[in-house]
């Protein structure tokens, strides 16, 4: 797996359960006008935490329906309750998807090797690959090099979605793993990671400026620093616009611009408010003007 994945937005109705019609546009917004290499399903952008099970259940096999094989499918199905983690994985082999991908578990201050037995379980457990989710400021956990060596011994652990600043370590895994897919995970840091050498990128911001990402992606394979500079300056200002007021709500009011109608973020988070509305045009507008 390779290049840009959008951590997908789940759609809801007014009571809070996915909205299918609404989901399946933004799948295919994503693969037509943002033009994405893959999806990243049911991530903190999927408000996946939010969810019950037979929810995130539905949004996995939904997606992957509607994709019919179009583009590369990652489901995130980390959680504390490990016999749901499991259950999610079939459904995610069973689905189609490429792998799985998991936050460490949370809340409890889990020792280093509680944590790493969570993900060798999962990764037993699991017909398809496991993808680390290492995002240390939700979870508390800041995995170490050594932490990474450990986990990338398994035969079934193939990556990491590197959500974190720390680009001194990000250096330091890509060499010492090289055989592991490394996809950054902030998209103000997209050209600082392709820098070093990862495989791609999973982020919220890709939802509607895919082609940013992509830009800066493919300037950097090629060499082309300057080409990858202005294009991480596209991608910063909607980064920007997008963190001011609440980058979830905004990003669905930025979508439901565009005709769809995704509806608010489920509780407990707050609706989309007018001034997230306003932000949301503001970088609507932007992306179309500097595509
Ligand atoms: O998927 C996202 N991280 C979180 C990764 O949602 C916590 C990022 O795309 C950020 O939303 C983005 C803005 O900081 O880089």
């Amino acid at each position: 797996m390779k290049g840009i994945f959008s951590a997908l937005i789940n759609c809801f109705d007014e009571n809070g359960s996915p909205n299918i019609k609404a989901q399946n546009a933004v799948v295919d917004y994503n693969i037509n006008v943002a033009a994405v290499d893959g999806l990243y399903v049911n991530g903190s952008t999927g408000e996946s935490f939010n969810m019950p099970l037979e929810d995130k259940r539905t949004i996995i096999k939904a997606v992957a329906e509607h994709n019919e094989g179009r583009i590369d499918l990652i489901a995130q199905i980390g959680s504390n309750v490990i016999e749901e983690v499991y259950s999610l994985a079939d459904t995610a082999h069973q689905s189609g998807y490429k792998a799985i991908s998991a936050v460490s578990p949370y809340y409890y201050q889990y020792s280093k090797a509680e944590i790493i037995d969570y993900y060798r379980r999962i990764a037993d457990k699991s017909k398809i690959p496991l993808i680390i989710y290492n995002i240390p400021v939700r979870t508390g956990v800041a995995l170490t090099r050594e932490d990474f060596a450990g986990l990338f011994a398994h035969p079934n652990i193939k990556g990491v979605k590197f959500t974190a600043q720390d680009m001194f370590l990000l250096q330091q895994l890509r060499h010492d793993f090289p055989d592991v897919t490394i996809f950054s995970g902030y998209d103000e840091f997209l050209l600082s990671a392709t820098v070093l050498g990862t495989d791609g990128a999973i982020g919220t911001t890709y939802n509607i400026a895919g082609r940013f990402a992509k830009e800066v992606f493919e300037a950097v394979q090629r060499s082309d620093l300057p080409a990858a500079y202005a294009a991480q300056h596209k991608l910063n200002v909607v980064v920007d616009l997008l963190l001011k007021k609440g980058i979830f709500q905004t990003l669905k009011a930025a979508i439901e611009l565009e005709g769809i109608e995704v509806g608010s973020p489920r509780l407990p988070m707050s609706e989309i408010n007018p001034e997230q509305r306003e932000y949301a045009a503001k970088v609507m507008r932007y992306i179309k003007d500097n595509l």
